[in-house]
């Protein structure tokens, strides 16, 4: 097994809409990876316990105001402070969950409505950031969404925002390559299958693959 050990782990992002059901998707993922023998480890973004992430987390819950563009580097820069810490996992062998990364930092910015940050200007400081082997979109209707419960408190956490969030995401997900759309209104059961044959299937090609790349510009 000497081979094995050698062997990096995988970058897994998931993503989604508030109540998309990514924790629960990504604990079930991580449950199934451990039985198949992976070794797993479970992040998410914000990083709410970082010094940048402290500022967020403030920032979320309404108890501190942020510019837009000031707010938006400062989720980005989460991403960078545990950069260094991805990197080493992977190589170390360790398969990473990760809820939520740049796919909700470059879509939640650029729902928001003034000033209105492009999608392309939200994008570039995620730009060299280890880059996902596979990202995983759940995907629900608004309808959906709306049976699943109200609306929590945090900021951002309103039908507006949701529905701009949602066509966003759609935009950024038709032209990123490794990127699969999952339907997440399903039952748990039915997507967590189809969540482990993504992955199933992203390990085979990883085989051949080699190392961990960076994100680029936003595809056309
Ligand atoms: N969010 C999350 C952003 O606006 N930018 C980001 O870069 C990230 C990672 O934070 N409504 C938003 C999306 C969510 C909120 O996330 C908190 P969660 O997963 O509910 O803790
Ligand atoms: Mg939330």
């Amino acid at each position: 097994a000497s081979h094995e050990s050698t062997r990096r782990g995988a970058l897994i992002v998931v993503e989604g809409l508030d109540r998309a059901g990514k924790s629960s998707q990504c604990e079930r993922l991580g449950d199934y990876l451990t039985e198949q023998g992976h070794s797993v480890k479970y992040i998410r973004f914000p990083a709410r316990t970082t010094p940048i992430g402290k500022l967020i987390d403030g920032y979320l819950r309404g108890s501190t105001n942020q510019e837009d563009h000031a707010i938006h580097l400062l989720f980005s820069a989460n991403r960078w402070e545990v950069a260094r810490s991805i990197e080493e996992d992977i190589a170390n062998g360790i398969t990473l969950i990760v809820d939520r990364y740049s796919y909700s930092g470059a879509v939640y910015s650029a729902a928001k409505a003034n000033p209105g940050l492009s999608l392309e200007w939200a994008w570039q400081p995620e730009i060299g950031l280890p880059r996902p082997d596979i990202c995983l979109f759940l995907s629900i209707s608004a309808e959906e969404a709306a049976k699943r419960g109200g609306f929590g408190a945090e900021r951002y956490e309103n039908e507006t925002m949701q529905t701009r969030v949602r066509e966003l995401f759609r935009t950024l997900f038709e032209r990123q390559e490794d990127a699969y759309i999952i339907d997440a209104g399903n039952s748990i059961e039915y997507v967590a299958q189809d969540i482990q044959a993504a992955v199933s299937s992203c390990f085979q090609r990883l085989g051949a693959t080699g190392s961990l790349r960076t994100l680029g510009p936003l595809a056309n």
